[in-house]
């Protein structure tokens, strides 16, 4: 080793990596981006799943850096499905020009840092080798799909298709008797599609959630009009809430209001659809009793909706509003009232096989031609303990990170020089709108970059006092509310053998960018450059 190929090699082609290269252009600075898979996109590459949508309006689900795009780009409906979502990065990658320095279809398999020439080697599956000063992991959140450990599930002998692994064709369902295991997001939405379709739909729930309706329209035209008269204002807005999103928010206490004022407010919200539901109240997810009121209507409303009150029960959640991600759906409920859909409750009686026709539970084989595998993420951490990443002295990410990550702001690792993360661990990512956060990162970390060029370092690393003090502000900020009380892969509760430790940052996006600021202003505390 020796010679460099690049100032920076990205790892991944999805919102972050290509905003990513974009702004290191701008600096002048030469960079390769890695990505496994045949396009742009990340996330929003694989999971073409029956109905897959952001639950983040199209609106404000966009890059906000380049106002000719934002203006120019017409999204067709209030949620965009995943196919408008693909094509718009598709949009964005073919406007920068961005394909000529990204390789796909190559899978970053380790990343070892030589401290003698501070530079990162980068090894891939196809036998790629890419050196450069800078590594930055643009792996996303939510990009490894978690298989369930079900006894037989290689043995089935029909189609097998994982909601975030789904091929690139439609898949017909007309006809055929199909099982889905798993009743989150991604199975709320898939759901409803597949039971219009198919002949027959069992879907086997651990857990059940709670959803939302999403109320998604085709966009009034005067509306968008509106909107981009003013973008600015509105991304503005956005930057001073919790989550990154402009919005309706009631920062008042669900507990001290009228029983029929928070009725007649919860009502409204369920109308509006969507997300900000959990803006009612400030206290929704500080207290327990206040969580009770919301998850109580919405409660209400699944026996509103479904006919048989038995399976109404079995239907409704009774841990907290809010702790798993809340999802967003049309017609979930509803599609139970449909004579060819099968409940089957498998919690505490966990599905006992799959054979090659049949999933095995409650003693019974559930014959099928179909098998859907809903069951999520290895969330946060999955994407970057698949490669082998070695810092100074060959210390190990995946070792180091055994017992749960840790990291500075979510950008950094004490013992991994020149190494940054998008939306690692530690960063408030997943609790809020995902591409404004990708910017925020990219954009400070392109900032370090230009202050490292000026100044001819070669080299920065995480302090771990550093690392250490924000990883124990974001474990208390954690304990503070309720999120933390809830089995989901916000701390790793998902994944058989993975560590518990919550892991994305909740004290919300404003108070996240402000430290990042003071960090930088500061001349980057808590960072150590050679
Ligand atoms: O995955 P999940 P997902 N037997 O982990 C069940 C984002 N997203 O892909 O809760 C039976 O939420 C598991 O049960 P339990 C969003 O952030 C966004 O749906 O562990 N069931 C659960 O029901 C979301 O939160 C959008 O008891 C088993 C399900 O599988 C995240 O991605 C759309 C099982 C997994 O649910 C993940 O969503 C889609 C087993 N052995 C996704 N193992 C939008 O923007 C697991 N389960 C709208």
């Amino acid at each position: 080793m020796g010679e460099r190929d690049f100032d920076v090699a990205i790892v991944g082609a999805g919102f972050a990596g290509m905003y990513l290269l974009h702004r290191l252009r701008g600096l002048g600075l030469s960079a390769r981006v890695i990505e496994a898979g045949p396009g742009v996109g990340g996330t929003w590459y694989w999971n073409r799943y029956p109905g897959a949508r952001c639950d983040v309006e199209s609106l404000q689900y966009s890059y906000q850096f380049d106002d000719a795009l934002q203006q120019e780009w017409d999204w067709s409906e209030r949620y965009a499905t995943q196919a408008e979502i693909l094509e718009y990065a598709e949009h964005v990658a073919d406007r920068y020009d961005l394909r000529r320095d990204i390789e796909f279809e190559s899978r970053v398999t380790s990343a070892h840092y030589d401290e003698a020439e501070s530079l990162w080697t980068l090894e891939a599956d196809d036998g790629g080798k890419t050196v450069a000063r800078f590594c930055v992991m643009a792996t996303g959140c939510l990009s490894v799909p978690n298989w369930p450990n079900i006894e037989g599930l290689e043995s089935f002998a029909g189609p097998t298709y994982h909601t975030a692994l789904w091929p690139d064709r439609k898949i017909d369902f007309t006809g055929k008797r199909v099982a889905v295991i798993g009743t989150g997001s991604s199975a709320i939405q898939a759901i409803p599609l597949i039971a219009r379709e198919a002949a027959r739909l069992f879907v086997f729930q651990r857990t059940p959630n709670y959803t939302i309706p999403a109320r998604n329209a085709p966009l009034d035209p005067d509306r968008v009009k509106d909107i981009k008269a003013n973008y600015g204002a509105m991304r503005a807005r956005a930057k001073t809430s919790l989550v990154g999103i402009a919005g309706d928010y009631n920062l008042g206490s669900a507990l001290e209001a009228a029983p029929e004022d928070r009725q007649a407010e919860y009502e409204r919200r369920w109308l509006q659809g969507g997300v900000t539901f959990m803006g009612a109240y400030g206290d929704l997810m500080l207290e327990k009793d206040a969580n009770e009121t919301a998850a109580n209507f919405v409660r209400g409303k699944i026996r509103e909706v479904v006919e048989d009150p038995a399976l109404a029960e079995t239907l409704c959640p009774d841990n907290i509003i809010g702790g798993k991600r809340l999802c967003v759906d049309t017609d979930y409920f509803a599609t139970y009232n449909r004579d060819n859909v099968t409940l089957i409750d498998v919690k505490g009686r966990p599905i006992e096989a799959i054979t090659a026709g049949a999933v095995r539970a409650h003693g019974r084989d559930f014959e099928i031609d179909v098998l859907i595998i809903a069951t999520g993420f290895d969330a946060m951490t999955g994407a970057l303990n698949n490669i082998d990443i070695r810092g100074r002295g060959d210390a190990c990410l995946r070792e180091r990170w055994a017992d749960g990550p840790s990291s500075y702001l979510g950008l950094a690792m004490a013992d991994f020089p020149n190494l940054f993360t998008v939306t690692g661990p530690g960063s408030p990512s997943v609790f809020t709108n995902m591409i404004p956060s990708i910017e925020q990162h990219v954009d400070w970390i392109t900032d370090c970059l230009g202050y490292m060029k000026a100044r001819n370092y070669t080299a920065i690393e995480a302090e771990g006092d550093a690392e250490k003090g924000w990883w124990d502000h974001v474990q208390e900020v954690a304990a503070q509310g309720l999120k933390a009380t809830t089995d989901s892969w916000y701390l790793g509760a998902n994944v058989a053998g993975k560590p518990r430790v919550f892991m994305p940052y909740y004290g919300g996006f404003p108070a996240y960018c402000q430290k990042c600021e003071q960090v930088a202003a500061d001349g980057y505390e808590g960072f150590a450059f050679a």
